[in-house]
């Protein structure tokens, strides 16, 4: 029996580093365990799903899926809580931290995956991770394989001809409002990491980790790149702030982002699945996404309505999300 919780994972993957992240401001001991052909036989003993990360208790359960991994360990280990004592930013943070892992992953892939020069690095980098003893030869032949598989999956997340230009742009106006927020405070929520900042900074690190991507970070948003380092090995800095302090830049974040495009894309999939719909198409602005529908995200719109129906004060909440355009979705 190990004595501290391990933590499966890769460098490469936004929600083993944001469980990892966490697991770091909670000074939770644990053991960063890379998934690799070394470590496989320990991972399958515990997982239960092909994916990462993967947290094994020191008594020797396994717990997969990052924002469940953060809610069991949170439980345990309350100070300091990560979750605001404004009831309102508490809300917004749960929602932040879903839109982090579920759109925020569409411009992280999407990015990683579309051009030859971040296909080349991310592919080098994943085979290495795999294959570190690897001769150049191997290395490069395994580089090409993971480059062939992942280039051939980023319709997956909904990244094609006709909605690359609405991602890029999507995510170009989402560093200039998150730049903006963050200029006066270290954290989404002011002087603490809340699951907001969990959620969202797991995919933009990742990002920052990519040629293209990572320059348009350094190149323009030096706050963002401030909060990327930050959220490394993040520390009490303050307190939360009060959601009247961060509504006047938080605000537009959830209207032009959650309230505009995830929420309407996220009802829009679920009610495709439902439908047991091949494909479907929903207006984004005035824009007409198309893809594939997801399964994982219909699951996680559930646990996301739950919260909302489980929140307190409805009387204040309900006003701010309706000026977000988030109500209706998150209603049902
Ligand atoms: N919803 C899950 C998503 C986990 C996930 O998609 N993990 C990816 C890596 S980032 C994965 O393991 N994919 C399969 C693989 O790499 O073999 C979570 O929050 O943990």
């Amino acid at each position: 029996m190990a004595e501290v919780y391990r933590i499966f994972g890769a460098e490469m993957s936004p929600y083993s580093v944001k469980v990892r992240s966490y697991f770091r401001y909670k000074a939770i001991p644990h053991q960063w365990v890379l998934r690799n052909a070394a470590s496989q036989a320990e991972y399958e003993k515990y997982a239960r799903m092909p994916i990462i990360p993967l947290v094994v208790t020191p008594e020797g359960s396994g717990i997969q899926d990052s924002t469940p991994i953060i809610d069991a360990m949170e439980k345990l280990y309350p100070e300091p809580s990560i979750h605001p004592d404004d009831a309102i930013a508490d809300f917004i943070s749960a929602l932040i931290e879903e839109f982090g892992d579920e759109w925020g992953n569409k411009w992280m892939f999407h990015y990683r995956w579309a051009r030859d020069v971040d296909q080349i690095s991310s592919a080098g980098r994943i085979a290495r991770m795999r294959g570190p003893g690897a001769d150049e030869a191997k290395h490069a032949a395994f580089a090409g394989q993971v480059r062939a598989r992942m280039v051939d999956r980023v319709w997956f997340v909904g990244s094609n001809e006709v909605t690359a230009p609405q991602i890029e742009a999507g995510f170009i106006d989402m560093l200039g409002l998150l730049d903006a927020h963050l200029a006066t405070r270290p954290y989404l929520f002011g002087g603490r990491p809340a699951f907001g900042d969990f959620g969202l900074w797991g995919q933009i690190y990742e990002m920052w980790t990519d040629p293209t991507a990572g320059a348009i970070i350094g190149g323009g948003a030096p706050h963002v790149l401030d909060w990327v380092h930050r959220m490394l090995w993040p520390k009490v800095e303050g307190k939360f702030e009060a959601w009247s302090t961060l509504e006047p830049t938080l605000l537009p974040i959830l209207r032009k982002q959650v309230g505009a495009q995830f929420l309407p894309w996220t009802c829009a999939n679920e009610k495709a699945l439902a439908a047991s719909q091949e494909e479907f198409s929903v207006a984004l602005g005035d824009k007409i996404w198309t893809q594939k529908p997801q399964k994982y995200h219909a699951r996680s719109l559930g646990v996301l309505r739950a919260r909302y129906a489980g929140a307190p004060d409805k009387a204040a909440l309900d006003p701010v999300l309706d000026a977000a355009g988030c109500l209706a979705g998150l209603r049902g």
